[in-house]
């Protein structure tokens, strides 16, 4: 049996659609466009197969939509700085720079190998001075309009990568990278104004059609906003004497000031300015406050921790009840960062103020009854229910959204309190103690401050020569570097050594690609206002908050320093799933490579290399870690690009997890052969290209013919929604149907069988082309075109034929349903109302009484008028 010969093909087209520069895009004013965009990959050194998977389910959108007719943007660059590279200088001796470019040349290779659609005219790599120069420019414009600001913060200290994280970057309570604890500590950092667009990026998502329900409410939950008050306390000494300091009264910010005569107590966060002072005089206070710093303020720590407050002495009056006093305490579940720092605490009926009352034996008022007037007292949980307001004074028998608005009104006449909207947003920290990122364009001098370097000075290039032996930012250690005299005065200054936080970097690399090789400016214009917004954007679900966060925010900051006129940079979004993998251990429990691992015939046991049992665990995220991984060189050798993409297609939905199994390699593999034999061996002889059509066809080749145009339309409508895995089944079923095509000698019911035949192996070619593009390239070529498949249009579909054969028809008696009919399409009105009638609960209906009128509205419904 003859094989498909993919190393033959598989770089032949390549090197053919390259030539002819097929996928170099162009604007074209007036002509529509598409613009296809997968995240950028950190050029890591090799690729993956979820790099794999993330960018053949873009190749699918940009050729489906290149052949529908789109003039298609697809570009393809590396997100190039960050911590691996300066990891690996470290350990190797080899510069970041030449690690990077090293590690690019070879995913590009093996990019190109996947045979991925890409214009590689436009590629971009952010390392380089040519990229960040303009990032450079794009901070100073954000500085000019006050979006970027200095400050000094207690940070995210990752004590491993020596280096600052944004809260984002911390997850449980652990760098991002690094995985070790993060510890806070007290810098001077650059920070974005995220914040100043929260409501804008909230009432973007109403918009945002196309994009995954469970991205925009995670997006949702991190902007956070919350609508509440503003209280203030009176603070008193435990004498009960009023404080004559600066500020004797204690904000708060709560979101459920009906609860306020459930209030026992009041809180501030350890690093509030309140504590601080109290602090300066108790020495207790001060080893308190010490130790929740080294605990960590994460809101890890928060929820999940033992909750410890140290009493100050202090107390407050309470707003509405006289003769209530309510301590003042510093709390470890209280965040600086948070509405005011400050609460007041209602144990029964939050968990957190509960257990901390249970703990220093604070009072436990029931304020709200649930449902049916339960008002039994509270006792291990907190009641956090809906319900009406008791114990409550002029609130009692209130709903709580009532009781709210009426303690809003009461609070705000005494002129204690004001209604107050908080966000959970907070500004983004961009500055980064490394060495392998973008400088940041500023320079400190000791007479004039803060300096932007001056335009023409740009870019602030990163010096080669640097030594990676001292730990922590390799940039403090370079004085020759460092020292600058001040664009202001002309004296001695000293060059910020902190670089931006990479995801700068990929918060306006999709701008860029829309003209990247433009000197003078970040991006053109007009070459934006044509291209933008990407139409459908692909990568993981890892990126829904910081990345598309950040580049929504990017666009918008953008749009108010006059780069653009556009808020959304991102129409359509897909997530895709992961890879996964079984896992397999040896008998001592290490973990072992699929490709050392022999499975049974028939379901009998796995064995490894030296034929010992091996245990089979579930399927998991393919991971170096697990060894589970399969390595996309490999399988590209063994089988050929098309085999794996086809399979990653077949087997899920791409926005589901994909097990990756060798059974389902080698099913796509016959699937590639059976269909390269169809053609290079077809069973009937073919007639030429462009013969037309026959004019007439047996039955039995006008129900392929049928088949052919039903499929085109089908899959059409598939690719268009993503459903990759219907569509590829839909292909396999015409193969099928195909496959049992005869010639004339049987019958007259195959007249025309040979043209159906060459109808339908183009339509596969072409369906399947976004798909398994080498192949379809190579089947159209084997059935005796001279153009490139890549250059020809989608196939359509003849309205006529897909159309149903055989129609089921309502029938009713005065407007109501009676039962239906099966009646072939256009059938005659004798024919459709002799069917009508012979239904026997018409003809019973017809006994009583005769049919005064049929109206028959053709292949919809029939309706009998009695
Ligand atoms: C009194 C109260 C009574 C509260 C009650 C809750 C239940 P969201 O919805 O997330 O905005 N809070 C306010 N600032 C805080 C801070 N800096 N650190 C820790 N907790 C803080 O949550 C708002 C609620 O979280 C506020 O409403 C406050 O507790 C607490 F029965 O005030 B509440
Ligand atoms: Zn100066």
């Amino acid at each position: 049996m003859s094989r498909y010969n993919f190393k033959k093909a598989e770089p032949k087209w390549q090197a053919i659609w390259a030539e002819r520069n097929c996928f170099v895009a162009r604007e074209e004013k007036g002509r529509k466009k598409y613009y296809a965009l997968e995240m950028f990959p950190y050029p890591s050194g090799r690729i993956h197969m979820g790099h794999v998977r993330n960018y053949t389910l873009g190749d699918i959108v940009a050729r489906f939509k290149r052949a529908q007719g789109y003039n298609v943007l697809h570009p393809m660059g590396w997100d190039a700085f960050g911590m691996p590279a300066e990891n690996a200088a470290a350990e190797s001796q080899a510069h970041p720079a030449e690690w990077t470019e090293k590690n690019i040349s070879h995913m590009r290779e093996q990019l190109m190998a996947v045979g991925l659609s890409y214009d590689w005219s436009r590629e971009l790599t952010s390392c380089s001075p040519d990229y960040y120069r303009h990032e450079q420019k794009i901070f100073l414009d954000f500085l000019a309009k006050g979006l970027a600001y200095r400050k000094e913060s207690w940070v995210n200290w990752d004590p491993v990568d020596q280096t600052v994280l944004a809260n984002e970057q911390v997850i449980d309570g652990c760098g991002w990278r690094s995985g070790a604890r993060v510890e806070q500590k007290k810098l001077s950092q650059w920070f974005l104004k995220i914040t100043a667009y929260g409501d804008e990026l909230l009432a973007g998502l109403d918009d945002l059609e196309k994009w995954p329900e469970r991205v925009r409410l995670m997006q949702e939950n991190w902007v956070g906003k919350s609508e509440g008050m503003e209280l203030r306390f009176a603070l008193r000494d435990a004498s009960g004497k009023a404080r004559h300091t600066h500020d004797d009264t204690l904000a708060i910010y709560t979101t459920r000031a009906d609860t306020i005569f459930g209030a026992s107590f009041l809180a501030v966060a350890p690093n509030h300015p309140l504590a601080g002072e109290l602090a300066a005089h108790d020495p207790a206070l001060r080893t308190f406050v010490e130790e929740c710093s080294r605990q960590g303020l994460s809101e890890e720590v928060i929820e999940r921790g033992e909750k410890k407050g140290h009493d100050t002495g202090l107390v407050a009056a309470h707003p509405f009840a006289k003769n209530v006093v309510l301590p003042v305490y510093v709390a470890n579940f209280v965040l600086m960062e948070y509405g005011t720092g400050a609460i007041f605490g209602c144990p029964a009926h939050d968990a957190r103020d509960l257990e901390f009352a249970r703990k220093y034996g604070l009072n436990v008022t029931r304020v709200v009854a649930g449902p049916d007037g339960d008002d039994a007292e509270i006792g291990a949980t907190a009641y956090i229910g809906d319900g009406t307001l008791i114990h409550s004074d002029f609130l009692n028998g209130r709903s709580i959204e009532d009781a709210k608005r009426v303690v809003a009104e009461a609070f705000e006449k005494a002129g204690l309190g004001k209604r107050k909207t908080v966000y959970r947003l907070r500004d983004w920290g961009v500055s980064r103690q490394r060495y392998w990122g973008c400088p940041i364009p500023i320079i400190h001098c000791e007479a004039c401050g803060i300096v932007p370097v001056p335009e023409k000075d740009l870019p602030v290039e990163l010096p080669r020569d640097i030594a990676f032996d001292k730990g922590g930012n390799p940039l403090d250690h370079h004085a020759a570097w460092q020292n600058v005299a001040c664009p202001n005065c002309g004296k001695q200054a000293r060059r910020e050594t902190d670089t931006f936080d990479t995801f700068f970097e990929s918060s306006w690399y999709f701008l860029r690609f829309c003209s990247p090789h433009l000197e003078n400016a970040a991006f053109d214009r007009d070459a934006v206002a044509y291209w933008m917004p990407v139409d459908q954007y692909i990568g993981g679900i890892e990126h829904a908050v910081l990345h598309l966060l950040y580049s929504r925010f990017f666009t918008r900051a953008l749009r108010d320093c006059g780069y653009l006129d556009l808020a959304e940079p991102f129409a359509g979004l897909l997530t895709q799933g992961m890879v996964c993998h079984e896992t397999y251990r040896d008998k001592d429990g290490r973990w072992l490579y699929p490709q050392d691992v022999t499975h049974g015939e028939g379901g009998t046991a796995a064995v490894d290399q030296s034929g010992a049992l091996v245990t089979v665990g579930r399927s998991e995220k393919m991971s170096k870690s697990k060894r589970n991984t399969v390595d996309p060189k490999a399988i590209i050798a063994a089988y050929g690009a098309d085999t794996a993409r086809l399979f990653m297609l077949s087997d899920s939905p791409p926005d589901r997890d994909l097990e990756w199994t060798e059974t389902g390699v080698d099913g796509a593999w016959r699937y590639v052969n059976r269909l390269w034999r169809m053609v290079a061996e077809p069973s009937l002889p073919l007639p030429p290209v462009a013969t037309a059509q026959p004019p007439s066809l047996g039955n039995a080749a006008l129900a392929i013919h049928r088949i052919v145009h039903k499929t085109i339309d089908a899959v059409t409508q598939d690719l268009e929604h993503f459903h990759f895995n219907r569509a590829i089944a839909r292909i396999r079923e015409m193969t099928n149907a195909l496959g049992e095509v005869k010639g004339n000698e049987a019958g007259d019911a195959w007249v025309g069988a040979p043209w159906v035949l060459r109808e339908g192996l183009e339509a596969l070619a072409r369906l399947i082309q976004p798909m398994t593009p080498h192949l379809a390239e190579e089947l159209w070529q084997i059935l005796g075109h001279e153009t490139l498949l890549a250059d020809a249009p989608w196939p359509q579909a003849d309205p006529l034929l897909i159309l149903d054969e055989r129609l089921t028809i309502a029938v009713q008696i005065n407007g109501k349903l009676r039962g239906t009919i099966d009646l072939p399409r256009d059938a005659t009105r004798e024919d459709a109302e002799a069917a009508a009638l012979a239904l026997p609960a018409v003809a019973k209906a017809l006994e009583e009484k005769p049919a005064r009128r049929i109206i028959v509205v053709p292949n919809r419904v029939i309706n009998v008028v009695v």
